[in-house]
């Protein structure tokens, strides 16, 4: 068996072309007369899922013999974008398959766009658990991801007389050929019931969970492949089926429709991905869903542990687990049951465990954004997590007492329990409670979460809590997104090593008044430019000037995020054009991104926006000097095209809300420069690559509170005439239709301005102001965006993971070689 497994599937073109043509005719069962692009994409994909089998077993095998300490991250979401081209990317044969296709007929590029990109994610949360993966297979480290398989990712967005419309996204209408379905791999997940106690033979009272309801857990596994490594990680997700445990019950009293019924409502658990930015606490399918992932996780994790003869009191030596934000945190109380009810743990021993096992991350300090279960729900889909939760938290406010003199006040606030009709569980409480650390994404986040979030916590425990800034994969967002500038940074440090070692972009600060690498920056910009350029014409049927600047905002659509503000500023730039200036920066205002389905706010901004590009770019009088474009269907292929192409990129969120943001980032190492508010990971952007080269504006987060009060209570008004115009605009209708300008214009009065629009403005307009001066000087904009990028080293997600590494999970590389 060894023998015939072991011979590896050989590089050359010609073999290449032989494994897609044998995926044709025996995967696909096709012949060459319908050897299509549809064929060619699942037959080149197949025929690389092979490759990555082969690397996923031997450094699954690797790691298992090697026993080393491993991490298990955690998350309810994985925005992982388009597998075929990073993988090629990855495993170094991009340009081997790229010469095979063309021998069989098909380009690349197109092959690859046929692709349908899975939406497992909302936004930055999804997105930056994807860079991590890819960070932890290249940095060889011995982790895993484990999320859900949602049948229906994000929607799909589609605009509609500038209305956003909401379409399921099917993803898997034509399969993944990316997965592999594990039906050897498989757990019941329980609900519901009763719990009981006894005593066991040694004479101690334990508790026996009796539940009401069971769904089977079954893996599908991602391989995700390193760069320039032979490495291979796992993300599995998971997906539900209907478990047959509770059937024959049923169908002893005759009740054989009630069977398929529940069978039914099994597999519409890991159906559909939530919005995380509307209000949707009390979601009990959510509940449910963060549950089922949990259970299975932990049931596999501690399979795979006690596959080599051990005492479970040793698994925090060999298991380390990071909860990606609260989703995650039932998998504490969760470890808790197994250890105590079915391993029969004592308590100190499992809570030492517990809690040298899991570490969390915090992703937002939006108090709305802060889970909370009610108790009665909770007790009713999981009442023996319930008494735990209970016991947890009495055993955790007593040691609170002791230490703060029983200081009332403070133990309300710690509680992990709300008091209330009905109480509430807090999950953030329970996650710090239970995790040894707690990380924020960026340093501004991280005070803020020591400070406002936890600070009592904070005073006892300051060891607790750390900052470990985000930073996003240069594979994909230079390497894959951006061809034409990865070029010029290979050819101007002489080598590929910035792709693993991205300080090594570095050197071209040296050069950034030189002529060549100027006018080779410039290049590459155009050539993005022209390529978004066209997608706007085939998508928009809207001309834009590559000349002009790119101003771009793509990110979800939210109040706090403030495209509201930045729409604002075009209908002032407008108006400005209108009253005859003309000796204006040409620029095209390029958003992007999905209002979450309930969030009426944030749909009405989309509805302005496109109000706004009507009138605007059908106004004979404004010419190039002005374009508008919404781009539907924000994603992570569409950032790809779009975040290469800028010029100007706006983070401009109200100082203090936006956790770290990691577009911003993306951006700058694209070459493009950014327009933005002292907050999240803009502030470390600015340290990084100097003040001079970015256009900072408004409030700082320390003034926030006391601008809110000005505006609420103290009669503090927006008196620049660009606002009050723009205002008097919206209330006349002129963008857009009643329902939306009312609501608009009501956010914005003074008494109801929480994310100091009508306060940021006029400091927002001089920083545009700023912007159009400098890019004016074309030699000394290329100068700034050179330098910038050069010195975005600290943001790639490979320093976040060593660091995740060495300070919270302390693992080690395990690296596999195929000879070794
Ligand atoms: O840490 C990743 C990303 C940050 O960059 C964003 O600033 C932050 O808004 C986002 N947080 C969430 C939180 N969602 N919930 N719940 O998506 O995380």
């Amino acid at each position: 068996l060894w023998s015939l497994m072991s011979s590896y599937l050989a590089r050359d073109v010609s073999s290449i072309q032989k494994y897609i043509v044998n995926h044709l005719e025996y995967s696909l069962a096709r012949t060459r007369y319908n050897f299509d692009r549809s064929g060619a994409y699942y037959a080149t994909a197949l025929s690389v899922r092979d490759r990555l089998i082969e690397a996923w077993n031997d450094t699954q095998q690797y790691f298992t013999e090697k026993d080393c300490r491993r991490m298990y991250y955690l998350s309810l979401e994985f925005l992982m974008g388009r597998f075929l081209d990073n993988a090629l990317i990855n495993l170094g044969l991009r340009e081997q398959y790229r010469e095979a296709l063309i021998e069989l007929g098909f380009d690349l590029d197109e092959v690859e766009a046929e692709e349908r990109e899975p939406g497992l994610g909302n936004g930055g949360l999804g997105r930056l658990a994807a860079c991590f993966l890819d960070s932890v297979a290249t940095l060889n480290y011995p982790g895993w991801g484990y999320g859900i398989r949602y049948r229906y990712g994000m929607f799909e967005q589609r605009i509609k007389n500038g209305y956003q419309i909401e379409l399921p996204d099917f993803w898997l209408t034509r399969g993944n050929p990316f997965e592999i379905e594990r039906l050897d791999v498989t757990y019941p997940v329980y609900f519901g019931g009763s719990v009981s106690q006894f005593t066991d033979n040694k004479g101690n009272l334990r508790f026996k969970w009796e539940p009401a309801e069971a769904v089977l857990a079954v893996a599908f596994d991602v391989p995700v492949p390193g760069y320039d490594t032979y490495n291979c990680i796992n993300l599995r997700l998971w997906d539900s089926k209907p478990a047959r445990e509770f059937d024959l019950s049923s169908f002893n009293v005759g009740d054989y429709y009630k069977i398929l019924e529940m069978r039914q409502t099994s597999e519409t658990l890991s159906a559909v991905l939530y919005p995380n930015d509307s209000t949707e606490a009390g979601k009990e399918l959510r509940l449910k869903q963060q549950y089922f992932f949990v259970s299975a996780t932990l049931q596999d994790i501690i399979r795979r542990f006690l596959k080599k003869d051990r005492p479970l009191t040793q698994l925090a030596e060999k298991v380390c687990i990071q909860l990606n934000d609260t989703h995650p945190t039932i998998g504490i109380v969760e470890m808790m049951r197994l250890l105590l009810d079915e391993y029969a743990l004592g308590w100190t021993d499992a809570w030492k465990t517990v809690k040298a096992v899991f570490s969390y991350t915090n992703h937002t300090v939006l108090p709305e954004a802060l889970e909370k279960w009610p108790v009665p729900l909770m007790e009713r889909l999981l009442p023996r997590h319930m008494q735990l939760i209970f016991e947890i938290n009495f055993r955790h406010l007593q040691e609170y007492a002791r230490l703060s003199n029983n200081d009332g006040h403070l133990l309300e606030r710690v509680s992990i329990i709300e008091e209330g009709f009905p109480k509430m569980v807090r999950m953030a409480q329970l996650a710090v409670v239970g995790s040894h650390t707690v990380n924020g994404v960026a340093e501004i986040h991280s005070e803020l979460v020591r400070t406002r979030l936890f600070p009592d916590f904070n005073r006892f425990e300051p060891k607790k809590f750390v900052n470990i800034t985000n930073g996003v994969t240069p594979r994909r967002w230079i390497l894959e997104a951006n061809p034409a500038l990865s070029a010029v940074f290979s050819r101007w440090t002489e080598s590929d090593e910035w792709i693993l070692d991205l300080n090594q972009i570095r050197q071209l600060e040296q050069y950034a008044e030189n002529p060549d690498l100027q006018r080779e920056f410039f290049e590459a910009k155009k050539e993005n430019k022209r390529r978004l350029a066209e997608y706007i014409r085939e998508k928009n049927g809207v001309h834009v000037d590559v000349n002009a600047l790119f101003d771009i905002q793509v990110k979800r659509i939210h109040e706090y995020k403030r495209q509201l503000l930045n729409i604002l500023g075009v209908i002032a730039r407008y108006n400005l054009i209108k009253s005859g200036k003309r000796d204006l920066v040409p620029r095209v205002f390029i958003f992007g991104g999905k209002a979450a389905a309930g969030y009426a706010q944030a749909k009405r901004i989309i509805r302005l926006i496109n109000g706004v590009a009507d009138v605007v770019n059908n106004d004979p009088d404004v010419g190039d000097l002005l374009k508008v474009v919404f781009l539907e269907n924000y994603s992570v292929s569409l950032a790809e095209i779009i975040i290469p192409a800028s010029d100007i990129s706006e983070h401009i969120s109200t100082a203090g809300m936006e956790a770290s943001g990691t577009s911003n980032m993306k951006f700058v190492m694209n070459g493009g420069l950014i327009i933005g508010t002292m907050d999240g990971a803009n502030i470390e952007i600015r340290e990084e690559i100097g003040p001079e080269n970015i256009f900072i504006f408004g409030l700082l987060a320390q003034e926030v509170d006391q601008a809110r009060n000005e505006l609420k209570y103290h009669g503090w008004k927006c008196t620049d005439g660009r606002f009050q115009n723009a205002l008097g605009q919206l209330s006349r209708g002129m963008y857009c239709g009643q329902d939306t300008f009312q609501e608009i214009v009501r956010a914005l009065d003074p008494a109801n301005d929480y994310y100091l629009i009508s306060r940021d403005f006029t400091s927002y307009m001089e920083a545009q102001d700023r912007v159009d001066a400098a890019y004016r000087d074309q030699r000394s904009w290329l100068a700034k965006c050179i330098v910038s990028t050069a010195r975005m080293g600290k943001f790639s997600s490979d320093r976040s993971i060593h660091e995740y590494a060495e300070r919270i999970w302390r693992i080690e590389p395990c690296a596999y070689t195929p000879s070794s």
